[in-house]
């Protein structure tokens, strides 16, 4: 389905699949659990799911001449991260502009994590006041003016990488990728979750899973507190996506977000969340955040415990990368 998109290679390749049986075992054996791992997926700055976006935006910000990447997120952001390893590797610069996404308990929130990081490789990093919003930004169209002001060309990526063209064709994708691993492993997953906040991770993997079927097994859990703007835009970019692929074409019937687990609010973990993060790292060794991977992963195990999932189904939850922001949450964790 990709075939006619130039790709710009970022990431090691397929994605591990592994079984995840102490976690199985733990919630009672029905439902089997397996874990697709996008957060091992590059030597780029921990890798994680912006690259196998990125890889289809690249080719477009080299041939046009750009010398600046300039996106958006959180001060936590781990897209804003993505994008500053990739701007590193491929020798361009990067603006970032972190809003004040989160409400913070971390006197060094802005200091350590994804954004020490960002710094690290040489992004320029501009703090804004402004709250959470996945939309397109009044402060990074000004940072667009700005680079251009000064005399650079800039490259303009979405928060997320989402609403670009080419946002959602990494996790189309994905989805073949999962089709050619069932072949080779000898079995078929019926569900797969999916934290979902920009919309670009569950779109891509809609319209792959489309093909066979399967659009309305991918179970998105919402992590923005914003569900009917995430929604929407999920099935913008599913359209969207689906048009320039030459897909069957997307309805909001192919979208499934569940929006019982993003609470207190966006970036803020619940008891449960972090009870999840607890549990998948102390059976399985798997280390999942409070603002994203957390979310989805108390969603899963929650479905699983209510019955959601038929017996003997095979559920694969796509970890998406994320674990540096960790560092901003160490009053949370500070006794395990
Ligand atoms: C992010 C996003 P989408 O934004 O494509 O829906 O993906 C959600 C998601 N898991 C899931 C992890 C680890 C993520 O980082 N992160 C954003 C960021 O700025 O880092 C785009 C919000």
């Amino acid at each position: 389905m990709l075939s006619k998109f130039e790709r710009y290679p970022l990431t090691f390749g397929p994605t591990p699949i592994e079984h995840l049986p102490r976690l199985t075992a733990h919630l009672g054996g029905d439902v089997l659990i397996y874990a697709k791992r996008e957060d091992c997926n590059s030597g780029l700055a921990y890798g994680g799911n912006k690259l196998r976006k990125l890889e289809y935006i690249v080719p477009d910000a080299i041939a046009s001449g750009a010398d600046t990447l300039v996106t958006i997120g959180g001060v936590q952001s781990n897209h804003t991260r993505m994008v500053a390893a990739v701007a590193a590797k491929i020798g361009m610069k990067c603006r970032l502009i972190q809003e004040a996404w989160v409400p913070h308990e971390d006197a060094v929130y802005d200091r350590v994590g994804n954004i020490m990081l960002s710094r690290i490789m040489g992004a320029e990093t501009q703090l804004v006041d402004d709250g959470f919003d996945i939309g397109i930004r009044e402060s990074w169209t000004k940072a667009l003016e700005d680079v251009k002001a000064k005399g650079g060309k800039p490259y303009p990526i979405p928060a997320g990488a989402s609403v670009h063209k080419f946002g959602g064709l990494g996790f189309v994708g994905f989805a073949e990728e999962v089709r050619a691993q069932e072949a080779e492993m000898g079995l078929h997953f019926d569900y797969i979750v999916v934290c979902t906040v920009t919309g670009s991770t569950h779109a891509g993997m809609v319209v792959g899973f489309a093909a066979d079927g399967r659009a309305r097994n991918v179970i998105g859990i919402d992590a923005s507190c914003t569900p009917a703007q995430t929604k929407a835009q999920v099935l913008e970019i599913a359209k969207n996506t689906a048009e320039l692929i030459g897909a069957r074409a997307i309805t909001a019937e192919d979208i499934v977000l569940n929006e019982d687990y993003a609470y207190p609010v966006y970036g803020v973990p619940s008891k449960e969340t972090v009870e999840a993060i607890r549990l998948s790292a102390r059976l399985e060794g798997m280390i999942t955040d409070p603002v994203y991977e957390g979310k989805s992963m108390q969603g899963m195990i929650d479905l699983v415990q209510k019955g959601f999932f038929p017996k003997g189904s095979r559920v694969l939850y796509a970890h998406l990368g994320g674990a540096p922001a960790l560092n901003g949450y160490s009053y949370t964790f500070r006794n395990g």
